[in-house]
């Protein structure tokens, strides 16, 4: 008998700290990027779903959205 297991491993759409989850901390390094701080902090690459490249508004509203299980 072959046993197939079904635990499957999501990443997260925007997990710029890299905690494993979209969180509030995720939001809170999107703004502080977008307020031009702690650049080096922040995988861009980890996060971005308005498709334009960058992160803006769209994705701390993802985050936020997200986060709060919407
Ligand atoms: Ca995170």
């Amino acid at each position: 008998m072959i046993s197939l297991s079904s635990e499957t491993t999501v990443t997260p759409v925007i997990d710029y700290d890299a905690s494993g989850t979209t969180d509030l901390g995720d939001a809170i390094l999107g703004l502080r990027l977008l307020a031009g701080l702690d650049m080096e902090d922040v995988d861009v690459c980890r996060g971005e779903v308005s498709g334009d490249g960058k992160i803006g508004t769209e994705e701390i509203v993802h985050i936020l959205r997200t986060s709060a299980g919407l």
